[in-house]
This record gives C-alpha cells, structure tokens and sequence, in this order.
C-alpha cells in the first residue's frame, strides 16, 4: 500500500504524515525513534532536562534511525530554551518543533543550518508570524490536546489556519485514529501530530500508573487546570487535578500556592507514577486509547483506515 503523500511527507521524506508529539517528560529516545523508524516523524522533547542529557537523547536517536529524520521540541518557556536552540544546530537535527511561545528569536539561526522549523501555534495570528519568520510548515493544535493549550478547537482552528497561511499545516488535539487523520485532512491538514495514543506504545518509557490512567480513562475523564496561572494544562481528571481545578475555581488557590503545588509534578507522574502529586497530562481522547501496543502497530492501522475513508 502506497501512503498518503503530501507536502509534508515530501519535505521531511518520511513514509507517513504523522509526528508524535514532542511531551515534555515522556518523549525520549526509544519513543521517538520507533516512531521514525516506522515511517513518521519521532520528537524527543526537549522540556526542561538537561543539555547534556538532550544531547545523549539526540545521539540515541541518531544511531537508532539512520538517515531518517527525527525531530526535537524546544519548550519556549524552558529556562534552558536557549541552550537547547544552540544544541540542535551543533548537534544537526533535521527537524525542530516549538510549543509554549514565539521563537521568532531562533528562527534566523536554524534555518541558516538548514534545519526545517514547524512551530506549534494555538491561533490564525501565531500562524501568520511564523510564516512570515520563516517557518517551514506549522502544528495548528487544538484545545483537545494534552498539556499546554490554547483555547480554540482542532475542528475550528485547522481550517481557519489552512486558509491564512500558504505554508502546510498539520493539525493536532484530539486525534488517534485514522477517522482524526481522514477528518484533519478535509479540514485542509496535510498531516496530523499525534500524542496521547503514543502514552499507550509500549516504546513509551513512562509509570505503568500513567499508562494504565490513559488506558482506562473515558470519555470526560480529562480537565484542565491552571486556567488561574495563564498557564492551562489538560490532564487526566485525578483527584489531585480535581482538587486543583475546584480551587481555582473557589478561590481557595491563588495561582502562587497553584504554582507551588505543581512544581515537578509532570515529573512525579511520568518517573513515580504519583497519584497524589503528579499530574498526568493527557488530551481529550484519551478515552479512545485502550491498547498497549508498538508505535509502529498504531500508525500503520491508523494510515490503513485513514485511507481507505479517503478512498486515496
Ligand atoms: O507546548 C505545548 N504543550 C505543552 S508544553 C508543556 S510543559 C509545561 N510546563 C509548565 C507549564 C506549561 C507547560 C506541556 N504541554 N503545546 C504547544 C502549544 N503552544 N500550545 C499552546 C502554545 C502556544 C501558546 C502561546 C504557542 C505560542 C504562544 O505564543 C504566545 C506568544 O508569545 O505570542
């Protein structure tokens, strides 16, 4: 079966449209580069670890994936933001996304080196000033997704960014079978940002807590918290999100305490499991996530429906 091909697929030279999501704590090595190595685009994140551990993630990659292209997410919120924009022109990473911010300040520099940019955006504006900065493709991410959000929706947000930018687009939130694929690609998408369904690959290192928590999660079982901060994070609906959530709501949290009850709490969900102190970021699919399984198994059963719903 020949997959889909579109401007995306001919940039990066991979096999299939999809990029799995660059999640802070979660995206490491083995991840990214089963990923890529199945055909799409892996993503290491860079969050806020460690140079040097970003740059033994990189080399990991490297020597797993050959000459297929991986990618690495720079948090623009990150403290170590800048480093990490110097490392991936050291370290010749083909593909750098972005999420939580502008990188206008980087763009000049990485694309010098030749590597291709595709900032995430939340907004028609964002979009815009990437394309004019320069930017090679974008994510147009929907509030479905998990982790940091903006508030516009993926089926709201997709098509009004296809129809403001010439660059592609590739749509996420939400999405994590081949109906989300089939469905962004109406919308105008030409390829699609998975995260969620990766929690449940088995190449993906998190707690068995959290796979467990995404696998059994239902429908309305994500909320989102840190609306107080500006900062919104959606997660899966623990008692501990719970009672962040009513007390924001109830004033009985002020956005100081907020921030101090959830530092290192990602950390506490993806390394410890931690059902009173970490937060498990998850998107708002998650309840159509039920099944451990490789990466490679879940993209190409998702491309296989894709397809066939898009009859080619
Ligand atoms: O970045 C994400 N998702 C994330 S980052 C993260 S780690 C984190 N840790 C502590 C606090 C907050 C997050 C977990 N999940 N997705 C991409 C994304 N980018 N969503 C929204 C945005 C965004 C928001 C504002 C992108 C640009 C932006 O620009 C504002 C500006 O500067 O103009």
């Amino acid at each position: 079966m020949t997959a889909v091909k579109t401007r995306i697929t001919e940039l990066l030279g991979i096999k299939y449209p999809i990029f799995q999501g660059g999640m802070a704590w979660i995206a490491e090595h083995t991840l990214a580069s089963a990923v890529s190595n199945a055909g799409g685009l892996g993503i290491i994140a860079g969050g806020s670890a460690p140079i040097d551990y970003l740059r033994d993630q990189i080399r990991q990659t490297k020597a797993a994936v050959g000459d297929k292209p991986f990618g690495v997410n720079i948090m623009l919120m990150s403290p170590n933001a800048d480093d990490l924009a110097k490392l991936v022109i050291e370290e010749g990473v083909p593909v750098v996304t972005t999420g939580a911010g502008n990188p206008g300040k980087y763009m000049a520099a990485w694309k010098e080196a030749g590597i291709k940019v595709i900032p995430v955006i939340p907004s028609v504006a964002l979009a815009k000033r990437m394309e004019r900065a320069g930017a090679d493709a974008v994510v147009a991410e929907g509030t479905e997704s998990g982790g940091h959000i903006g508030e516009n929706t993926t089926m709201c947000l997709v098509p009004q960014v296809v129809d403001a930018v010439e660059i592609p687009v590739i749509a996420a939130g939400g999405i994590a079978d081949g109906r989300g694929i089939a469905a962004s690609f109406m919308l105008g998408a030409e390829g699609v940002q998975v995260g969620t369904r990766f929690l449940a690959a088995e190449e993906c290192q998190i707690h068995p807590t959290y796979k467990e928590l995404v696998v059994k999660a239902k429908d309305t079982d994500s909320i989102v918290t840190g609306r107080s901060t500006g900062h919104p994070c959606r997660n899966v609906k623990t008692k501990f999100a719970k009672m962040l959530a009513n007390g924001e709501k109830d004033g009985s949290l002020t956005p100081e305490k907020f921030e101090e009850i959830t530092l290192g709490s990602l950390r506490k969900a993806v390394q410890d499991g931690n059902l009173e102190e970490g937060s498990f970021l998850c998107g708002a699919i998650a309840g159509m996530v039920t099944k451990i399984e490789p990466a490679k198994d879940m993209i190409e059963e998702m491309f296989k429906q894709a397809e066939e719903l898009l009859g080619k």
